[in-house]
């Protein structure tokens, strides 16, 4: 470098160093938040208050921005997207990657933990493993929130096992789909982003989830009866890029850390009071919500004791000593 350069590049940097110290919002780093929901459902609202707490909190150096509706990356490409960086941070169905590790779908084990109060005392026995199993893949765990109660769609009267068989059922991860597949169903998987359409077309029948997807989907277009069986919570996990994550002081990390706290919190309420809202939205809109026949329980839990036999022998000891520590609490 010539002189010249070298005491032009000083003056030049000497500029910026000033004006960065006059203006420090100027430089805010952009972080992709992609979301797999609307932006209207309780996971994507809580998921931009986070976003905002940590922009916010960064003091200008990160700026999140949420990206719902799977538009910018569907839900089955959201894990795999932050874990190579392509986006920084992002939210995804941790069972929907039961297939990766048996871990990730313990939230989908029939009627082991099926209310609000009995999935917090399941995450709180399988937390750690969790993380620790995400920190292989790249990602760090900052918080998660569940999903309502899961209940089955149907387009007519169901009262037992028997009347399910070979119905066409929208499947959204292993546990989903092996339920439709030992009740004589027909699984396909789609994320909840295609639901409506895939109900409108007749490419499903069926589906398990909750109050709160079919709300969002406005299934009643297409759907007459939702039984509340609830089955099972399923969680959506905020998951960073551990590389990233790495990078970021501890000033930084505890502005995400602290955010995070709050938003599994108040996640939480947001689930319960989207339960209610949207179950009673379903009935506003003409679809009956019933709790299912003694029959129909009876056939699922059958179903509910072979799956829970299947995800303890691929789980192993690990698996086992979650689910113990679990049932002393
Ligand atoms: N809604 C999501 C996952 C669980 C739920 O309640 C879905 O149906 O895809």
């Amino acid at each position: 470098m010539t002189d010249l350069l070298k005491s032009t590049t000083g003056i030049v940097t000497a500029a910026l160093l000033a004006a960065s110290a006059a203006s420090p919002a100027l430089a805010a780093e952009k972080w992709d938040m992609p979301l797999a929901y609307p932006a209207t459902n309780f996971h994507s609202e809580n998921a931009a208050v986070f976003a905002a707490c940590v922009t916010s909190g960064s003091g200008g150096e990160i700026e999140i921005v949420t990206h719902p509706g799977g538009s910018l990356f569907g839900g089955a490409d959201i894990k795999r997207a932050v874990q190579t960086g392509q986006a920084l941070i992002g939210e995804r169905l941790l069972s929907a990657h039961a297939n990766e590790d048996p871990l990730f779908g313990i939230d989908s084990i029939p009627f082991l933990a099926s209310s609000f109060e009995a999935s917090g005392k399941l995450w709180d026995a399988a937390e750690a493993a969790i993380a620790e199993a995400l920190d292989g893949q790249n990602l760090v765990l900052l918080y998660t929130v569940p999903w309502p109660p899961q209940g089955i769609y149907f387009n007519k009267e169901v009262n037992s096992g028997n009347d399910m068989k070979g119905v066409k059922f929208r499947a959204y991860n292993a546990a989903t789909a092996k339920l439709a597949e030992l009740t004589g169903m027909l699984p396909v998987q789609i994320e909840a982003a295609e639901v409506s359409q895939a109900f409108a077309t007749g490419v499903a029948e069926s589906m398990v989830s909750s109050a709160a997807t079919g709300y969002d989907s406005k299934l009643w277009e297409n759907v007459s009866h939702f039984y509340e069986v609830d089955a099972w919570l399923p969680r959506n996990a905020m998951l960073v890029n551990k590389d990233k994550w790495a990078g970021l002081s501890d000033d930084m990390k505890k502005v995400f850390t602290d955010c995070a706290a709050t938003a599994e919190a108040e996640g939480l309420e947001r689930a319960k009071a989207y339960t209610t809202k949207t179950l009673e939205g379903l009935a506003s809109n003409g679809m009956q919500v019933l709790k299912p026949s003694d029959e129909l329980k009876a056939d699922l839990a059958a179903v509910g004791a072979t799956m829970t036999e299947e995800w303890l022998a691929a789980a192993g000891d690990k698996g086992k000593a979650i689910v113990d520590a679990y049932k002393a609490q």
